[in-house]
C-alpha cells in the first residue's frame, strides 16, 4: 500500500502505531480513509494482546473491530449516542475513547470496568451488561432528543443473541410504532455464546451463506423498520459507506451486519465459545490445551470443583436415576454447567434463548405435565424473572427447582452481575424452599433436598470453588430447615448463611464463639436460632447478600415476633453497588472476611466486654 505524504505524516517517526494517534473518535474521523484498514488491523492485534494480558471477554471484540471503527467514524460521539448491548464487544470501544492506556486494568479491582459504565466516559452512553436493553434505552434517548428538540442520532448495537431477549421485541415492537429515529445495527455473528438459538436465529442462518435477506426483511418490515443489509462486517470501508447512508437517513431501521465471532484471531475464530471469555493466556498458543487424560484423572481425583462443576455432576447423576428430569438453561449452558448434561440428554435439555423471564415460566410449564425441571440460571439473570417465579412458579407451588449460580459477589464482573440480592427477594416468596450451601458437598445435597421437594426450590451457590471439600457421591438429601452446630463455644454465635462459613468459623477460633450452619434461609431452623439466643449474649449473623432483607433480617424477624431480646450484628453486604475486583478481595472490602468479621464485633456497641 502507498500511502501520502500526509498519511506518512501521521505515522511519526518513533512510532508506527496508527492507534497511539487517536486518543478520541474525533482524531479518526480525521484519518484519510486507507488508514482505516491498517487501524482495525492494529486495533484487533492489540486488543488480542492487551486480553491475553488482562483476561476477559475476547471474541465479541474482536467480531466488531470494523463494527465499531465504522461507527465512531460516521456518528458524532458522543453528542451522538451509541448504545451497546450487554456491552461484552466493547472494548474496541473503550480503546478508541481514550482509554487505551488502562485496558491492562480493565475488570481489576479499581480498573476499568469489562463493560459500558456511563461514570466510566462520556462515550458510554448507557451502562450495560444484561442483555437486551439497547432498543429500549436507544428510543427513550431518541424521544428525549426529540422533546428537547436535539438534533442529535441514536444507534443500539444488538447482537443475534441479544436479539433473543423479550424486552428487544418489546422495544422494537412500540419503536415501529413510534417512527421514533433510531438506528438498530444487528451484529449478527450466528453465535451466542454457544450457537444462538431460536426462530429468527434460524432464518438469519442463511445470510451467512451468503443467501436473500428476505426473511429478515420481512421480519422488520412488519414491525415498522426499514431493513438494510445484509452487509459484510469486517469490510471497514464498506461499513462506513453504508453507515453513513444509513444514519443520514432517519426514522426506525435496521442495518444488518454479518460478522464472524472471533474474527482474526484462528483459535478464538475456530471456537469462538472458548475464547468468549478468557483468563490471561499466552497469544502465540492460545489458551492451554486441555491436560492430558492422565493429568485429568489426577485433577479430577485431587483437584478442588467449583460449584458449577459439582452442580454439573449432580444434574448428570440426578438425571440417570430420574427420568423426569428435564433442565433449563436461559442460553448459559457453558456458564452454568449444562455442557455434559446437553449431550448425555439431548432431549431432556433446552435453551430458550436470553430469555429468562420466559425460561422460568417454561419451567413452570413442564412442571404442570409432571416433568421435574431444574432451571440453572445466574441468581443477577434471575432479577428479570421476578414476577415468573412469584405468579408463574410459587404461587402455583410447582416443583421447579432453581440452580442459581453466582449467588453472592462474583468477581470480576462487577456490579451487573454480583448476585447480592437473591436472599433477600427469594425468601419473601411463599412456598419457597430457600438453600445456600457452605461448601461443595452440601451443595450436591442441597440440590437432591430441592430436587425432591414437593414445590418450588432455590439452592444458591457462589462462582468459583469453595472449601474443597469432598463430595459425597450418594444422592442423599437434607433434614428440610435444620441447621448444623458446627462449633459449641461462649458469648458470640455466629449464624452463618452460606458460603462465608469457612472466615466465620475462622473468627469464631479467634474469640472462642459459637458458629451454626443454618443451611436454610427458609425454612429458618426457628430451634437453632432460639438456643443461640438463649445461651449467648450476640448473635451475628453472616452472608453473602446485602444485608437489607437478606437472611440476617429473617433472624431478626423471628426474636422480634417472639420477644427474643439478645443483640444482633448483620454482617452482609452494604447498601452500595459493589465494584469489580476478585471476589476475595470484594469480600475484604466487604468485611466479610475473618478479620473484617471480628473487626465488626469488636466495634459494635452492643457486643460483650
Ligand atoms: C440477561 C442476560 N443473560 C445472559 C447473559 C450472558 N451473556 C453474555 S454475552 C451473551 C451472548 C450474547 O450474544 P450476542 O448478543 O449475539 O453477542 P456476541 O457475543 O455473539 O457478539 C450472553 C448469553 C447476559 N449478559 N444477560
Amino acid at each position: 500500500m502507498v500511502l501520502s505524504a500526509e498519511e506518512m505524516a501521521l505515522l511519526t517517526e518513533d512510532t508506527s502505531s496508527i492507534l497511539q494517534t487517536i486518543d478520541e473518535p474525533a482524531a479518526l474521523r480525521m484519518l484519510p480513509e486507507s488508514l482505516l484498514r491498517p487501524l482495525a488491523e492494529e486495533l484487533r492485534e492489540e486488543l488480542i494482546a492487551s486480553v491475553a494480558g488482562s483476561g476477559g471477554h475476547l471474541s465479541a471484540g474482536l467480531g466488531a473491530v470494523e463494527l465499531t471503527i465504522a461507527l465512531h467514524r460516521v456518528l458524532d460521539t458522543p453528542r451522538d449516542r451509541l448504545v451497546w448491548d450487554i456491552g461484552h464487544q466493547s472494548y474496541p470501544h473503550k480503546m478508541l475513547t481514550g482509554r487505551r492506556e488502562r485496558m491492562p486494568s480493565i475488570r481489576k479491582f479499581g480498573g476499568l470496568s469489562g463493560f459500558p459504565v456511563r461514570a466510566e466516559s462520556d462515550y458510554d452512553a448507557f451502562g450495560v451488561a444484561h442483555a437486551g436493553t439497547s432498543i429500549s434505552a436507544a428510543l427513550g434517548m431518541a424521544l428525549g432528543a426529540a422533546l428537547e428538540e436535539q438534533p442529535r442520532k441514536v444507534v443500539a448495537v444488538i447482537g443475534d443473541g441479544g436479539l433473543t431477549a423479550g424486552m428487544a421485541y418489546e422495544a422494537l415492537n412500540q419503536l415501529g410504532e413510534l417512527q421514533s429515529d433510531v438506528l438498530v445495527v444487528l451484529n449478527d455473528n450466528g453465535m451466542s455464546i454457544s450457537p444462538n438459538v431460536g426462530a429468527l436465529a434460524q432464518s438469519f442462518m442463511p445470510l451467512h451463506q451468503g443467501h436473500s435477506a428476505e426473511d429478515s426483511h420481512a421480519f422488520f418490515a412488519a414491525l415498522g423498520l426499514d431493513y438494510h443489509g445484509p452487509v459484510d462486517g469486517h469490510d471497514v470501508l464498506g461499513l462506513v459507506r453504508e453507515l453513513e447512508r444509513v444514519v443520514a437517513d432517519t426514522g426506525p431501521r435496521v442495518i444488518h451486519v454479518l460478522t464472524r465471532k472471533g474474527k482474526g484471531y484462528d483459535h478464538a475464530e475456530s471456537d469462538p465459545t472458548k475464547y468468549h471469555g478468557v483468563t490471561s493466556f499466552d497469544p502465540s498458543i492460545g489458551l492451554k490445551p486441555p491436560v492430558s487424560n492422565k493429568h485429568a484423572a489426577v485433577a479430577k481425583l485431587g483437584g478442588p470443583k467449583t460449584y458449577t462443576q459439582v452442580f454439573s455432576d449432580w444434574l448428570c447423576d440426578m438425571a440417570m436415576s430420574e427420568s423426569s428430569l428435564v433442565a433449563v438453561t436461559p442460553a448459559m449452558r457453558e456458564g452454568s454447567g449444562l455442557v455434559n448434561f446437553a449431550k448425555q440428554y439431548p432431549e431432556r435439555y433446552f435453551d430458550a434463548g436470553i430469555a429468562e423471564q420466559h425460561a422460568v415460566t417454561l419451567g413452570a410449564g413442564l412442571a404442570c405435565e409432571g416433568l421435574k425441571p431444574v432451571v440453572a440460571i445466574y441468581s443477577s439473570f434471575l432479577q428479570r424473572a421476578y414476577d415468573q417465579l412469584v405468579h408463574d412458579v410459587a404461587l402455583q407451588n410447582l416443583p421447579v427447582l432453581f440452580a442459581l449460580d453466582r449467588g453472592g459477589l462474583a468477581g470480576a464482573d462487577g456490579a451487573t452481575h454480583h448476585g447480592s440480592f437473591d436472599l433477600s427477594f427469594l425468601r419473601c416468596i411463599p412456598n419457597l424452599l430457600l438453600m445456600a450451601p457452605a461448601d461443595e458437598s452440601e451443595c450436591r445435597q442441597m440440590l437432591t433436598t430441592g430436587f425432591h421437594h414437593d414445590g418450588p426450590a432455590a439452592v444458591r451457590y457462589p462462582r468459583g470453588g469453595g472449601s474443597g471439600a469432598s463430595v459425597d457421591k450418594a444422592l442423599r438429601g437434607l433434614p428440610i430447615g435444620k441447621a448444623e452446630l458446627c462449633r459449641e463455644g461462649r458469648r458470640v454465635a455466629f449464624l452463618s448463611f452460606g458460603s462465608l462459613l469457612a472466615p466465620a468459623l475462622e473468627a469464631a477460633e479467634a474469640i472462642d464463639a459459637s458458629v451454626a450452619n443454618m443451611r436454610f434461609i427458609k425454612p429458618l431452623d426457628q430451634d437453632m436460632v432460639r438456643d443461640l439466643a438463649s445461651s449467648h449474649d450476640l448473635l451475628v449473623t453472616v452472608e453473602d447478600n446485602a444485608v437489607a432483607g437478606g437472611a440476617g433480617g429473617a433472624v431478626n424477624e423471628f426474636l422480634m415476633a417472639n420477644g427474643l431480646t439478645v443483640p444482633v450484628l448483620n454482617l452482609g453486604l452494604p447498601d452500595r453497588f459493589v465494584e469489580h475486583g476478585t471476589r476475595e478481595e470484594l469480600l475484604a472490602g466487604c468485611g466479610l472476611d475473618a478479620q473484617g468479621m471480628l473487626k465488626a464485633i469488636e466495634d459494635y456497641p452492643a457486643a460483650p466486654a
